[in-house]
């Protein structure tokens, strides 16, 4: 379903677009996510794809941001996430995917839409995106070797140790925490039961 020309084209772009940095990230999440796909029954090509577009928009100045998530969004998002490039993107590039590569797939758009915050109730493939955007090879912060070694074993235990880093270092850095990131750990907790 996802072609390697395909792969070969959204490489090609992201390269023009983004920061070398942030290039070799979102290639070491595209092979953190065939990973975690080919350990948990997923697809690999699609999760590849995933990973490769999830940060397509995260260099975009805030309001070229919100005209892309307008375009798949409209009016639902909370206000909360439309004012906070850190939270916008990932629904921002939804629409880099569906305009500029015709990506209909709502898995996969979900998993673009979702990494940054989670979600109350995640497919295996918006796991995996979240997971690997933690857990890329080029990533090194503290926890990091802990994340990995979780995201190896048990994927729903990695999730939650993902949420609970996330709001460890924004607790630590003094920032907003948006309020759906504890829901949705809330929510995943729960469905861990
Ligand atoms: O885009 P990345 O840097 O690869 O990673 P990301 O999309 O997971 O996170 C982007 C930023 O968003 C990161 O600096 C942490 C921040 N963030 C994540 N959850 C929240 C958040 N910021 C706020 N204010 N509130 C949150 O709940
Ligand atoms: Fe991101
Ligand atoms: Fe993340
Ligand atoms: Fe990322």
């Amino acid at each position: 379903m996802y072609s390697e020309e395909l792969k070969t084209t959204i490489k090609e772009h992201l390269k023009e677009t983004l920061s070398p940095h942030r290039y070799q990230h979102v290639l070491g999440v595209a092979q953190a996510a065939r990973q975690l796909a080919e350990k948990y029954g997923g697809d690999a090509d699609q999760a590849e794809v995933a990973g490769l577009l999830h940060d397509a928009a995260k260099q975009m100045d805030l309001p070229a941001m919100q005209k892309l998530a307008w375009r798949s969004f409209g009016s639902t998002l909370p206000d909360t996430i439309v004012s906070i490039g850190s939270l916008l993107h990932g629904y921002a590039a939804v629409t880099i995917a569906r305009e500029q590569y015709g990506i209909d797939d709502a898995d996969l758009l979900a998993s673009l839409a979702h990494h940054t915050t989670g979600a109350e109730h995640m497919s295996l493939l918006e796991k995996i995106i979240f997971m690997a955007d933690y857990i890329e090879v080029n990533r090194d912060f503290d926890g990091v070797d802990k994340l990995r070694r979780l995201a190896a074993e048990d994927l729903d235990k990695a999730v939650l140790a993902g949420y609970d880093s996330t709001i460890f270092h924004l607790l630590e850095q003094g920032k907003t925490i948006y309020v759906g990131t504890v829901t949705n750990r809330n929510a995943h907790i729960l469905s861990m039961k």
